[in-house]
């Protein structure tokens, strides 16, 4: 649609066809202006914290006029818009990410070189913007990203925590936690929006409209105020630039002018302190939910803020609130904003009057539901009372969308009173809590799962019924994918050169399936060195790394062993160090002569524990207590390394991700929906040693299975064994009690500490199997061995593992949500597509 060009029109086409200045001359001119006038400071007295910073912000002056033309031009194509609702972005360093996707990142180099700085160290200034746990998180800014590279009309909905994920330090062997205070320094990579803020109401109590059934008045004096901020996401290869808005929350009345007259200074702003809360904290928990109700009111400060933002966006196009589907998809990110659902609902029965089946058709064809775990300990539930008490409005109308469910239910399935009970969105349990997956489900057209064992695991468990009840094409798979714009071509800068040399051009880094030609040159032994040698860079630089953060000095032509994830019971960490253990005891019978041949191996260990997950940082403990013995062990010298690096985040694994020979993901079968690190190791030439589990099942089809090490039990073995070992006692091999003896014979301090480890397998039913699994895992510990000791055969395997991973580009699962669950379609900004 086309309009006549107003005096307003011309000016911003102007504007916005003139080019990023790409000459060092203008970018020093404008980096020297943000020193001066931005930061106060000049060339003579700058530092690198203020190199970065102006530098920084000049790169961001840049990516905001390309905003502004991607948004305006959006609105203009009427294009339909993606909404990607999550409660968590981890979304790690931008200003590389934005030098490499404008292609600026040589001449950044050189301004800064010009006046005395490496760019290396600015890059190092910027902190992690952690607004995220693990693998959700960091799902959610890869898809972000591939939205912006492939040119959807996307945006990312969030909260601006001002304490992200917390630091960890490593004291005495525990893990201390320290608030992440991001936002201490100026925050370049955030635009301030004041006059996006919307109310939101919290409490008070419901007025029926007297003509209108379904409409209610809902009357409260608790208003908060959500005040965006808008994130840039730099498009790589393309002049769209995507947007994560984060809200931040205030209290609605300033300030309390009654209190401040009467002399009460420090009430009058208690109001604001009190409900900055909301915002503050990033919940540390890794699949748990922990029910907390300052959670609860976070989740709905959230739904609120966002669903408000979407229908006043779709209002200035004019069109009636029965076509918000054709422009606007919502994607939920788990349960976590499911209160977006019955927030729809309400403005749509509430404020735009509309009748409950039309509001419930639109709102049903708009969301679409993600699951991410079926662990029972992450399912999030509310109790009743509580979400009663908070969101009166929004119970009532959970009630109503389950009483009309359940009614369209019995009527298909009449009598099946146990049918009824099991797929009810309230449970009967006292008290009554909502089950926010039900919920989620209900209100959405499609619902997937993260991989294709994990999609069929829920079909077959929590959402069997609803397949039965609400046929099989709701309920569809979408593999995960990562960014290989962060993930390959910026965290491994020598591996992608040389992909870059084979492909002819750089544009598989938008296109992932051109990696492919790398098979060609699995022979080509000048390409397999420099293969090689590309990984020993990367080693060489992780072994820095360690000796940095940790003082451990580490060989950089031994083995890398890594696991690097949040820890956690199922993702079997434990597993891992007491099978180190076990090496160390078998080290430790040989001669000195026989120990010289073993292949030198460093175990590398990283992630963060739930503040209050106590299991968690036991191991975290044993960890530590273990490398403590090894590594000062002088016979065992660099045949054996242990390193636990601390602070694990999105920047830590960026350096140790394309340093790995081996990783490890080794999660009971069935309990890792998808694993996404499995495909960062594998795009960086690494190999995995891995259960039957999550993705890992399809990259070992993709990649073919000689190319992967699997052991251990299959899914569908697993509810016989735990069966088992409820009534019987578990039987560890040698191996394994080799272990847990000398752990008890205090080889690694007082074993007492650990006991409660070893007591989860031997008297605690072994959930998560580590005796079933063990004999097998050791097993593929020593094919790892022979094969790393062929080096030949090892890039061999390096090499044909990178050229057959494109499925796992993000690029790819956002153009199958696109294409099979949102209905939108790419719209591409060119500077003469302004349609004017
Ligand atoms: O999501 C992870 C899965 O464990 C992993 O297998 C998958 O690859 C990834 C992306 O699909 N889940 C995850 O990271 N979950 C959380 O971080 C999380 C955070 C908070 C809560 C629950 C789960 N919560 O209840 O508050």
């Amino acid at each position: 649609q086309t309009k006549t060009p107003t005096k307003v029109d011309n000016m911003f086409q102007n504007y916005s066809h003139s080019e990023i200045a790409r000459d060092t001359a203008t970018i020093k001119n404008s980096v020297i202006m943000h020193l001066t006038a931005t930061f106060l400071r000049t060339p003579t007295s700058m530092d690198s914290g203020h190199a970065y910073l102006a530098s920084a912000f000049s790169v961001r002056d840049r990516l905001l006029q390309r905003w502004n033309l991607t948004n305006e031009f959006h609105d203009r194509m009427k294009a339909k818009r993606v909404y990607y609702m999550s409660l968590e972005f981890l979304i790690g360093r931008t200003f590389d990410n934005a030098l490499l996707a404008l292609d600026l990142r040589k001449e950044y180099g050189q301004t800064l070189g010009e006046v005395g700085f490496r760019l290396e160290d600015i890059i190092d200034e910027e902190r992690d913007a952690a607004l995220g746990n693990g693998g959700l998180g960091r799902l959610a800014a890869c898809y972000v990203d591939s939205m912006a590279c492939s040119d959807y009309p996307g945006w990312g909905y969030g909260l601006r925590y001002k304490y992200g994920m917390f630091q960890q330090q490593i004291i005495n062997g525990y893990q201390v936690e320290v608030p992440d205070c991001w936002l201490d320094s100026p925050n370049p990579w955030e635009f301030p929006r004041p006059d996006v803020t919307y109310p939101v109401k919290f409490y008070g109590h419901l007025v029926r409209d007297p003509n209108n059934d379904d409409r209610y008045v809902w009357e409260s004096n608790v208003v908060y105020d959500a005040m965006a901020f808008d994130v840039p996401v730099p498009g790589y290869g393309t002049t769209n630039v995507g947007n994560i808005r984060l809200w931040s929350c205030k209290t609605n009345s300033l300030f309390d002018l009654n209190k401040f007259n009467s002399g009460d200074y420090g009430g009058a702003t208690g109001g604001q302190v009190a409900a900055q809360i909301l915002t503050d904290v990033l919940y540390p928990n890794d699949n748990t939910n922990d029910g907390k109700e300052l959670r609860l009111r976070q989740e709905y400060l959230f739904c609120s803020a966002t669903l408000q933002d979407i229908v006043a966006r779709f209002k200035k196009t004019g069109r009636p609130m029965s076509e918000l589907p054709e422009l606007a998809a919502i994607q939920l990110n788990d349960t976590h904003p499911t209160l977006g659902i019955p927030e729809m609902m309400r403005i749509l029965l509430d404020e735009e009057e509309m009748s409950w089946d039309d509001a419930w058709d639109v709102t049903t064809r708009t969301f679409a539901f993600t699951n991410h775990t079926i662990l029972p300990e992450a399912m999030e539930k509310w109790p009743v009372p509580m979400l009663d008490k908070i969101l009166p409005r929004h119970m009532g109308i959970i009630y109503k969308i389950n009483l009309y469910f359940l009614q369209a239910v019995e009527k298909r399935f009449p009598g099946d009173r146990d049918l009824l009970r099991r797929i009810s969105i309230i449970e009967e349990s006292n008290p009554q809590q909502v089950r926010m997956a039900f919920l989620a489900c209900v209100g959405s057209h499609k619902v997937n799962g993260v991989a294709a064992i994990h999609s069929d695991i829920i079909k077959q468990t929590i959402f069997k019924d609803f397949v039965r009840i609400q046929g099989e094409d709701k309920f569809i798979n979408k593999t995960n994918g990562v960014s290989p714009r962060r993930w390959m071509n910026e965290c491994n800068p020598d591996m992608s050169d040389l992909i870059t040399d084979v492909v002819g051009d750089r544009s598989w880094v938008n296109d992932l399936a051109k990696v492919k030609k790398l098979e060609e040159r699995v022979s080509d032994s000048d390409f397999r060195r420099r293969w090689w040698d590309a990984k020993q860079k990367n080693k060489q630089r992780l072994a820095e790394y360690i000796l940095t953060t940790t003082g451990i000095q580490v060989n950089p032509n031994a083995l890398f062993d890594v696991q690097v994830k949040r820890i956690h019971e199922y993702k079997r960490q434990l597993m891992n160090i007491l099978s180190v253990i076990y090496r160390y005891h078998c080290l430790k019978q040989m001669t000195p002569e026989v120990r010289a041949k073993e292949l030198h191996r460093v175990v590398i260990f990283a992630g963060k524990a739930a503040s209050g997950y106590w299991v968690a940082k036991q191991v975290i403990k044993l960890i530590n207590a273990v490398a403590e013995v090894v590594n000062a062990d002088e016979e065992i010298g660099d045949v054996l390394k242990v390193v636990f690096i601390p602070d694990y985040s999105v920047t830590a694994a960026e350096y140790i991700i394309p340093a790995s020979d081996i990783s490890q993901h080794i999660s009971t079968a069935g309990t890792e929906a998808s694993g996404t690190s499995n495909m960062k190791f594998v795009l960086n030439g690494g190999i995995i040693l891995g259960t039957v589990d999550g993705a890992n099942i399809e990259i070992g089809e993709e990649i073919g299975e000689e190319q992967i090490f699997f052991f251990g039990c299959l899914a569908h073995e697993v509810e016989d064994f735990r069966h088992y070992l409820r009534f019987n006692q578990p039987k560890p091999d040698d191996a394994l009690q080799t272990a847990f003896d000398m752990i008890q014979r205090n080889t690694f301090g007082d074993g007492a500490i650990f006991q409660p480890l070893i007591d989860s397998i031997v008297r605690g039913g072994d959930v998560y199997l580590l005796s079933v699994d063990f004999p097998s895992y050791i097993q593929a510990h020593n094919a790892v061995e022979d094969a790393y000791r062929n080096r030949e055969e090892w890039i061999t395997k390096s090499i044909l593992s990178v050229a057959r991973m494109s499925k796992f580009s993000s690029d790819r699962s956002i153009q199958e949500y696109a294409e099979e669950v949102w209905n939108i379609e790419p719209v591409r900004v060119t500077s003469c597509s302004m349609g004017i």
